[in-house]
């Protein structure tokens, strides 16, 4: 009788076993699978960064242009609340073209003045508007604002120096 009652119970350690082997089986094999699966991760990870990195030079190319040279210089400015970027803009005498792009929510518009006098004047832009105005600008300071009503006082100015 005991030699009866050992064997169910040694068939069940089996079972138990058997068990284990299978679930390490398992285990090995859900390992296997994601190792793979880590490679092509890794892979797309690096080619999404490469491909977002593309997009900022394209968006960097009117920046450069901010820089001085005589003849059909082209400055990017931004407006937007309560700025006008860049707040100080540097740039050799002549003709010189402002882009001008409202960034902000509210209509903004972008006036050089030489103390109370105006030099130039966009248009007023909406949200997202681009205005381009080329100026024949002789040396001198010159004053950046938007003049609409409390704009300046808000923070919408800035310097202009021609050299
Ligand atoms: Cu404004």
């Amino acid at each position: 009788m005991e030699v009866l009652h050992l064997r169910p119970a040694r068939a069940g350690r089996l079972v138990l076993w058997a068990v284990l082997l299978l679930a390490l089986g398992l285990l090995a094999a859900a390992c296997g699978v994601t190792t793979p699966t880590n490679e092509p991760a890794a892979a797309t990870a690096t080619t999404a960064p490469a491909a977002t990195a593309t997009a900022p030079p394209a968006a960097d190319t009117p920046a450069p242009t901010a820089g001085g040279n005589t003849g059909g210089t082209e400055i990017a400015v931004t407006l937007n609340e309560w700025s006008i970027e860049p707040k100080q803009i540097d740039v050799a005498g002549g003709q010189v073209s402002f882009k001008v792009t409202n960034s902000g929510n509210l209509p903004h518009d972008f006036v050089i003045l030489n103390g109370t006098q105006e030099v130039a004047k966009s248009r007023v832009l909406n949200k997202g508007e681009t205005d381009t105005m080329t100026v024949d600008l002789p040396a001198g300071s010159f004053t950046t604002v938007c003049d609409l009503t409390g704009h300046k006082e808000a923070g919408m100015v800035g310097t202009l120096t021609v050299k």
